[in-house]
């Protein structure tokens, strides 16, 4: 954790039932993978979520009918957050890895893909945010190359039992226009400083750098209700109809 809080906007991410065996207590609930993100604007170009294999997740009571999939200590932090069945402690109903989530359907909100999947991505930090991600490949480049990596190597998806179904269809969903990158960012810098997988940490370090703060300074939406707005000024709009509506939760760290 930094020294300053960080303050996230939790997408709720509907797991579509029926449940696998591994779940089946959760029968009946309303079921989400609760994904952290800064850019809320982003969710019209979801095309998975990622979680970490051997990560280890819990599924918490919220309240009476939800149940949130997130990393354990995200669960404590919820509940003194007000998000929790009993104030202030968190209730598992299950516990679960990064494993038993790998290919659970998922519909997440604004995105123009319907049905989403959960996939694996190596570089998930359990101790930021929930453990989950929610994957823009257009303007992520953390995004656009774990999504690359399971695309270009059928050996890495046999090895997590993910089937082609989950990935191949899911083509980058333009979103934002950025006046030196274009209209899919995140593959433009990832290209054009030629990075190879996800595991280029440093590489990747600085094209988040570079999209992230021109995204949100010059960027401008191609689509949903702000087409047109910038980024700057369509992001706190998103974000609040996004919690007014029920479809997320502010959650800070
Ligand atoms: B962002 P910061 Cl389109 N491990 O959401 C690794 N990465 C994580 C994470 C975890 N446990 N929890 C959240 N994140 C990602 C969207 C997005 C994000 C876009 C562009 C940039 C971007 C879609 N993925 O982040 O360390 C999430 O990805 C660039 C900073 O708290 C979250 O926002 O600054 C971001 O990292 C939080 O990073």
């Amino acid at each position: 954790e930094g020294v300053q809080p960080q303050d996230y906007t939790l997408i709720k991410m509907e797991v579509v039932p029926p449940f696998p065996p591994k779940m089946g207590v959760l029968e009946g609930k309303r079921v989400f993978l609760a994904a952290a993100t800064l850019r809320p604007e982003t969710m019209y170009g979801q095309t998975n979520a990622w979680v970490l294999p051997e990560g280890k997740y819990g599924a918490f009571e919220i309240n009476d009918t939800d149940v949130f999939i997130v990393a354990q200590r995200a669960a404590l932090n919820l509940a003194y957050q007000r998000f929790s069945k009993i104030p202030e402690k968190p209730t598992c109903l299950v516990e679960l890895t990064g494993y038993d989530l790998i290919g659970l359907p998922l519909k997440s909100p604004l995105s123009f893909n319907e049905i989403i999947h959960a996939l694996p991505m190596l570089t998930i930090l359990m101790d930021k945010g929930t453990g989950i991600v929610t994957s823009v490949p257009s303007d992520a480049p953390d995004d656009y190359m774990a999504l690359h990596d399971l695309k270009a190597k059928p050996g890495l998806r046999e090895k997590f039992g993910v089937k082609d179904d989950w990935v191949l269809p899911f083509e980058i969903v333009p979103i934002i226009n950025i006046p030196e990158y274009g209209d899919k960012a995140a593959e433009k810098v990832c290209k054009d400083m030629k990075i190879k997988s996800q595991n280029e940490k440093d590489k990747l370090a600085e094209a988040k750098q570079k999209t992230y703060l021109k995204g949100f300074t010059e960027g401008t939406m191609l689509v949903g209700e702000y087409a047109g707005m910038k980024v700057q000024e369509a992001k706190p709009l998103i974000r609040s109809m996004l919690i007014e509506t029920g479809q997320a939760i502010m959650y800070s760290e």
